[in-house]
């Protein structure tokens, strides 16, 4: 067995996006395009001999493929010891654990979340550092600009390692540790959260729950902990079985996509109880009896009752949010006389925050929360939390909701996607929304007066570094805001996301179907961006 060097030349395509390098299965198959990534991604994360390196993934389809290749690439390139899932099967917030709980240099993830797997789904890859976070966008670009001037990778010639077979085996020199994909995640949760409450919820009384795991990587980590170590009837998980193409379906943990759970949810028969997580298992989606939780107010909610929960009962830090979360959390941390904190979409903003202790709880519009228990965000943890809060307060969702809106007031809030828009187009109508930027302020909207407007730029408050261009704001003295960005996780042409906000102090109108309750700036934020006449379309492909 030997390390080779192998010549190669670089892919221009090799940006890492939202939330590291997503792409068709096709584009990765491609000779050489996934060992340039690995390859750029070593060089750009320091010295790696003797390190300890972290590999899993969420089961789609290349999943086991990519692990081989990049266990071979690790030895060659000096990393001493991997830990790795059994079956390559790591979901993104036990990675995140595992690389915590093992002092790792970092570790590599594949997933490309929520997006369609299967031969022509997508796959995906991103590093985490060794604080189990996703690498900071220093980081991100020293792989991009690595990508664009490699020109050969090491690789060693051993065989395949057995990913099924739990233990260690060795790999030219590097030991390669398999092992339960679900155990260390597992015991976290325990330390978290009063399984106790939680078992006698579930166990003791007339309450139901629905946990969908839509064929993705929870599957495993729900039926142990929910039905197995916590006594929920067998069957409450459902979808439990990951498969390598998450069963045809869209694992995203929506309104939308998560049909058969909103069905049985919004039926007369309805649990008390229902959640779904996405492919990696670091999305959550909350539902109540005939009750969507947003993700927004869900960050808020749990904010609100964090001191009920064994982990959180001294308080939080702070807050933080991504900067088209709604703003429901920022008047919780008012109320709690904490810091509250708005960052650019990405998980990787809050990973300085965590680190500082200025956020406990971290949240974003796009179904992800989680705290400083892990560097990621969370599905399970957020589906535990809220059942360890209905275990001591004995109320429904609903009337946690609606008591949370009469305390707080209630912040209406939709997100309108447009996808697979050319990338020329999506372009365009930002450089026309930017263009515009300058005059807005002060002018009137339906008796609504514009505070600001602006393409939001974020300095970091522990390490002062500034990202710019994270979307453009449109702010209105009411408080309500549009928001436009595109999507930096999609694998097809462009995604807009238009994000519309408006508070509600008035308890008698806080029960009004949200669609229409923002049916005014709906059309505002349409005509604004003259979204028919630039895009093309006349309506959104999906609403959350
Ligand atoms: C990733 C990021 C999130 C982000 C989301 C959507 O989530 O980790 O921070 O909010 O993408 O990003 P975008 O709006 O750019 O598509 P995930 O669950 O896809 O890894």
């Amino acid at each position: 067995m030997a390390f080779n060097k192998v010549t190669t030349t670089p892919f221009d395509d090799q940006k890492p996006g939202t939330s590291g390098l997503r792409k068709k299965v096709t584009v990765f198959q491609q000779p050489h395009y996934l060992e340039n990534f690995v390859q750029s991604t070593f060089n750009a994360a320091g010295n790696c001999q003797g390190k300890t390196l972290v590999v899993g993934g969420d089961g789609r389809y290349y999943n086991a493929t990519a692990i081989q290749t990049i266990l071979k690439m690790a030895a060659a390139n000096g990393f001493s010891h991997v830990w790795v899932g059994q079956n390559g099967i790591l979901s993104t917030p036990a990675a995140s654990c595992v690389i915590r709980r093992y002092q790792a240099f970092g570790g590599i993830i594949l997933s490309a979340s929520h997006n369609p797997a299967g031969v022509d789904g997508d796959f995906g890859i991103k590093f985490n550092i060794s604080n189990g976070g996703p690498a900071p966008e220093s980081i991100t670009n020293a792989i991009f600009t690595n990508s664009q001037q490699i020109e050969q990778y090491q690789i060693s010639d051993a065989s395949d390692i057995d990913l099924g077979q739990l233990g260690t085996q060795q790999l030219d020199g590097m030991s390669v540790q398999v092992i339960d994909s679900v155990a260390d995640y597992a015991e976290l949760m325990q330390s978290l959260f009063d399984f106790t409450a939680i078992r006698d919820l579930l166990t003791q009384g007339t309450f139901r729950m629905r946990f969908d795991a839509m064929h993705a990587v929870t599957g495993p980590y729900a039926t142990e902990i929910l039905e197995n170590q916590l006594g929920a009837p067998k069957g409450t998980v459902i979808n439990g079985v990951p498969l390598p193409d998450f069963g045809q379906g869209h694992p995203d943990p929506n309104l939308t996509y998560a049909e058969e759970l909103v069905a049985e949810m919004f039926s007369a028969n309805a649990p008390d109880f229902g959640a779904a997580s996405d492919g990696d298992g670091d999305r959550n989606m909350i539902l109540g009896d005939n009750i969507f939780v947003t993700p927004s107010d869900s960050l808020a909610i749990l904010a609100a009752n964090a001191t009920l929960v064994p982990a959180y009962k001294n308080g939080l830090s702070g807050i933080a949010r991504s900067m088209p979360t709604s703003q429901a959390a920022d008047r919780v941390a008012e109320k709690l006389g904490i810091e509250a904190h708005e960052t650019p979409t990405g998980w990787k903003f809050f990973g300085n925050l965590l680190d500082a202790d200025r956020a406990t709880l971290c949240g974003e519009e796009s179904f992800g929360t989680g705290s400083n228990h892990i560097r990621e965000k969370d599905g399970l943890w957020a589906v535990l939390f809220w059942l360890n809060v209905l275990a001591v307060e004995k109320r429904s969702v609903e009337d946690i909701v609606h008591q949370h809106w009469q305390e707080f007031g209630r912040n209406y809030y939709t997100r309108h996607d447009y996808e697979a828009v050319p990338s020329e187009q999506a372009q365009s109508l930002m450089q026309h929304l930017q263009n515009q930027l300058a005059d807005l302020p002060g002018k009137q909207f339906n008796g609504n007066t514009v505070s600001y407007a602006d393409n939001f730029s974020y300095t970091d408050p522990v390490d002062q570094s500034v990202s710019e261009n994270q979307g453009i704001r449109i702010g209105f003295e009411s408080g309500d805001r549009i928001i436009y960005r595109l999507s930096g996780t999609g694998t097809e042409g462009a995604t807009l996301r238009v994000y519309i906000e408006s508070y509600e102090a008035d308890q008698n109108k806080q029960h009004q179907d949200t669609q229409l309750a923002l049916a005014a700036l709906i059309e505002l934020a349409g005509s604004l961006a003259m979204i028919t006449d630039l895009i093309g379309r006349t309506a959104p492909t999906v609403i959350t």
